[in-house]
This record gives structure tokens, sequence and C-alpha cells, in this order.
């Protein structure tokens, strides 16, 4: 079957900068004023509050290719790279919860089989974003996240998933690997082709990925300072890793989303830490794969029966709103009017998948409907609990709810719609029930 892809241009994004290899002064590295928390800009992150969140740096981080850890995604932001991922299945990214708690959906996209962050032919259109009930952006407890793609992920040399740790796997005494893309490590001799970061200006980013690997200890005498500093590793969370105060040179990622990964297992994914040039010198501390093992095996079957055709209609809507949004972006052509003239999408069969799931779900939907459908889908819900508390259990009510278009108005027209031909076309397809109780049917059960 034809995927389908989007064609970006990401060059467009990126701020060229020329070659400056050049090696400043090593304290650059290493933020130690009170003011390193501006590395942080609002608009990009979650307020950190006490929370450190990972700086992006990178020390002495060895370049790799994609091949050698193919599992590994940019996830992308306005199609220029925002944070670290790894593919789990092939319509399934694991990363962390707080970069992409606030983000609007229709903003992010995924580019697999790349060593470079700033290339990428090819962006998976994120659908769903599914973050653990338990995250919380002040401590960042439970900071796992789920991105579910359109297009297919195709597996080949440079793209392949990689499969969960065991629960029972003893992390102590293996050699771990985290992956990702940060910024350019200054202090070092590598090799940097500094890219400007669109979300935080001042950052010189360095396109190619880097890996660290490092001996597990468990548990790490080094992550006792964090007690000291009245920050406590809570369940969920393991602080691996070399600190400097161990050995100064000791390598360091400091990448939101960046798996780590063990005997060719994901184990972690690497959330925050005072460490690598952040305040301190400290080791990382990474969401636990072990530990949210239920949490993944309830949610990934789900999402893997939620089937790419169950989001095609709406795949074509919101390919044609995202073409829109970029035209507009690169003002070099007019925006493409979207011939296709679609009918309601039915939501109620997809939504009581989803509501199966367990954690926050953003839907590409609720983007395209300014927020209602989520408001209109937990009333739904409530009504069919209020329901079935009420009837026998030989009668089954079956949802009737009124189906609303996808696509709120503004949006329709905006992507070039009329909407009275909509409206009057579709009129007859339409489920809008008035009376429920109409709806009623017997079922022998
Ligand atoms: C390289 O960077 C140094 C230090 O920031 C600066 O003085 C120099 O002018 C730069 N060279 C080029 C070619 O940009
Ligand atoms: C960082 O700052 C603290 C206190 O301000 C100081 O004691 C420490 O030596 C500094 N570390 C480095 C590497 O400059
Ligand atoms: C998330 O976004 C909402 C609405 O845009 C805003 O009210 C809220 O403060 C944001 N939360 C965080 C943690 O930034
Ligand atoms: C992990 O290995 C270290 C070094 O061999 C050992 O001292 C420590 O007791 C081990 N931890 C556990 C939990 O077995
Ligand atoms: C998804 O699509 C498949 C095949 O068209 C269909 O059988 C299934 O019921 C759909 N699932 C949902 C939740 O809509
Ligand atoms: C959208 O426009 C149609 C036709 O003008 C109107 O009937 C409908 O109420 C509008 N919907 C919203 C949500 O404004
Ligand atoms: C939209 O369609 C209606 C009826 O089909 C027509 O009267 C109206 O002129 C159209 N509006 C635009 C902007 O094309
Ligand atoms: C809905 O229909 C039932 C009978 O089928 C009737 O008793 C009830 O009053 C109706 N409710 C409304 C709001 O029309
Ligand atoms: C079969 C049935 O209950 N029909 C009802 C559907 O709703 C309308 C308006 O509320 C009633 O008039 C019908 O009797």
């Amino acid at each position: 079957m034809k995927l389908f892809t989007i064609i970006i241009f990401v060059y467009s994004y990126w701020v060229m900068e020329g070659l400056n290899c050049t090696i400043p002064d090593s304290t650059m590295l290493f933020d130690n004023s009170s003011d390193s928390g501006k590395l942080f800009s609002d608009w990009a992150y979650p307020k950190s509050g006490d929370i450190p969140l990972l700086n992006r740096k990178v020390f002495k981080g060895q370049r790799v290719t994609i091949k050698e850890h193919p599992y590994t995604v940019s996830i992308r932001r306005m199609y220029a790279h925002y944070c670290t991922g790894a593919i789990i299945s092939k319509n399934i990214v694991i990363s962390v919860a707080h970069p992409l708690n606030n983000v609007t959906i229709s903003e992010l996209g995924i580019v697999a089989g790349e060593t470079y962050a700033d290339r990428g032919t090819i962006q998976h259109t994120v659908l769903l974003l599914i973050i653990h009930e338990d995250f919380d952006p002040y401590t960042l407890q439970a900071d796992l996240a789920l991105l579910t793609v359109y297009e297919e992920i195709e597996y080949r040399i440079s793209v392949k998933p990689v499969s969960l740790i065991a629960p029972e796997f003893i992390l102590n005494k293996t050699k771990a690997f985290v992956t990702g893309w940060g910024r350019c490590d200054i202090t070092g001799k590598e090799l940097c082709l500094p890219r400007t970061s669109m979300f935080n200006p001042n950052e010189k980013l360095d396109p190619m990925l880097r890996s660290v690997s490092f001996d597990l200890v468990v548990p790490n005498v080094y992550c006792e300072a964090y007690k000291k500093k009245d920050v406590h590793i809570k369940p969920g969370m393991m602080c691996l890793g070399q600190a400097r105060e161990e050995n100064l040179v000791a390598p360091c990622l400091a990448v939101p989303g960046a798996p780590l990964v063990v005997k060719s297992k994901l184990a972690g994914i690497l959330s925050w830490g005072f460490g690598c040039g952040y305040y301190y010198d400290m080791p990382l501390v990474y969401t636990s794969i072990q530990y949210y093992q239920a949490w993944l095996v309830h949610n990934v079957p789900i999402i893997r029966k939620i089937k790419r055709n169950n989001f095609t209609r709406l795949f074509h809507s919101t390919r044609a709103h995202v073409l829109v949004e970029w035209l507009k972006k690169t003002r070099i052509m007019t925006p493409i009017i979207h011939q296709q003239k679609y009918k309601n999408l039915e939501a109620t069969k997809l939504d009581r998948e989803l509501t199966k799931l367990k954690g926050f779900v953003y839907d590409i939907r609720d983007y395209l409907n300014g927020g209602m459908f989520r408001a209109a889908k937990k009333a739904v819900y409530n009504n069919i609990k209020n329901k079935r508390a009420m009837i026998t259990s030989k009668i089954y009510v079956e949802a009737t709810t009124t189906v609303f278009p996808f696509i709120g108005n503004d949006t329709l027209a905006e992507i070039g719609f009329n909407i009275s031909d909509i409206y009057s076309e579709d009129e007859t397809d339409r489920k809008t029930v008035q009376n429920t109780s109409n709806n009623t049917k017997e079922k022998s059960v």
C-alpha cells in the first residue's frame, strides 16, 4: 500500500552557519550560574519549577550512525528537531512526556532512519499522544509518553524497533547505551556543524547523532547526592551513570527522551537530572521501562488494534491542514485547496477504543476542533456510563451521540471548504439523534 508522505524541506527552518570549530572556554559547557535556568524557554518546555530539565548538552558523546542505533527517532516540532524518541512498533514511538505535554499535536512529526537531526524527507504524522495518567510536570513523575503515527514506519537497516527489557532483568553490572541529538560540545574537538535552534535561539544544536556508553551500577552511590540536595529519586525513576564528581571527563548526554538500551533492549528514557552541565555534576535520571511495564503492556495492544484505516479520512483532512500551515509559513506558494469532500468521520467506535487507554490521550481531532471534541467525548462517555448503570443486563443501550464533523468551521474555511456546501451535502448522513431513548435497542445477551 502506498504510504502517504509529506515531503518537507527542513533546511528552510535552519539558519545555516559556517563551520567554526574553535574550542572556547570549557566553563561554557557547564552552566554554573543561577541564570542557567534560562536555558529553558517557556515556549519550548513547561516551566521547570524546581525540576532540572535536561539541557540537551552532550559531553564527549561519540558520533554514531543511525544504523548503529536504528530504533532512535527524531521527534520534530514544526519540522525542526525537538526531542528524541525510540521506535517500539510500526506505529508507536516512546518518549518522555515533559517536552510534549503541552504541545499542539499537529505540530509534531517523527523522522526515522536519519543520522542527522536536520535531515529527513519522510515525516510521519502524529495522530495520538498518550501521556501517562500520573505524569506530573512539577515532579516529573511518570515522565512517559507514547506517540502513534499514521504512516507505518517501514523497517530497514537504519530503522528498527527496540523491544522492552524484561521486568525481572538485573541491570546491575551491564553496559548501557544512551543515544540522541543534543547541543554541540564546544569543549570537545568533535566536528559539529552547529544549527540554530528554532526553540532555543541561544543554543547551537549538533545535527549529528551521538551516543554515550557506561556500565550500570545499582545502586549508584553518586545518586545519593540528590538526597543531599533534597531532591528524591521517586519510584519509576532510575538514577544511572557516572558523575563528574567521580570522573571529571565522564561522558554525558542530557538529551530529553534519549533511549537507554541494555543488551539491545529498552531499559529507560532520559528524563531529568542535575548533571551534564546543569548546576551540579550528578548522574542523570531515567524513566524506568521495567517500572512502567504494566502500563505499556496495557496500552500498546490497544493502540495496535487501532488501524491505519481508522484514521484514513482524518489523515486526509489533517494532512491538508498541515500542508496549508506549512505553505503559509514558507509564503512561497498559495495553499493547495483540498479537493476531497469528506463526510463526518465516525468518532464513537474509535473513541471507545481510545477511552480504554490508560493516560491522557491527545488526539489530533481535538486540535482541529478547537478542543471541542475532548469535552464532547468526555460527556458522551459519562452519559454511557450513567446509562449502563441504569439498564438491566438484558438491554444494551447503543452509544448514541450527535456526531459532529471533526473539523471546525474555522478550519474548514481555512483549508478552502465552502462550509455551506458541506453542511447541505452531509445533512442526510448526520447521525444526529435528538432523543437518545429512541435509539435503545434490545439485544439478548
Ligand atoms: C569562530 O568563533 C570565534 C569565537 O567565537 C570567533 O572569534 C571567530 O570570528 C569565528 N570565526 C568564524 C570564521 O566565524
Ligand atoms: C559552581 O558554583 C559553586 C557555587 O557557586 C562553586 O562552589 C563551584 O566551584 C562551581 N563549579 C565550577 C565547576 O565552577
Ligand atoms: C499548558 O497550556 C495551557 C493552555 O494553553 C496553559 O493554560 C497551561 O498553563 C500550560 N501548562 C503548562 C505546564 O505550561
Ligand atoms: C551491583 O554490583 C556492585 C558491584 O559488583 C555490587 O557492589 C552491588 O552490591 C550490586 N548491587 C546489587 C543490588 O546487587
Ligand atoms: C478500524 O478499522 C477496522 C477495519 O476497517 C475495523 O474493523 C475496526 O472496527 C475499526 N476500529 C475502530 C475502533 O473504529
Ligand atoms: C458551522 O457552520 C454551519 C453552517 O453555517 C452551521 O450550521 C454550524 O452551526 C456551524 N458550526 C459551528 C460549530 O459553528
Ligand atoms: C458556497 O456555496 C453556496 C451554495 O452552494 C454559494 O451560494 C456560495 O456562493 C458559496 N460561497 C463561496 C465563497 O464560494
Ligand atoms: C424522548 O422520547 C421518549 C419516548 O420515546 C419520551 O418519553 C421523552 O419525553 C422524550 N424526551 C425528549 C427530551 O423529547
Ligand atoms: C419509537 C419512539 O420512541 N419514537 C419517539 C422518538 O422521539 C420522538 C420525539 O421525541 C417521539 O415523538 C417518538 O415517539
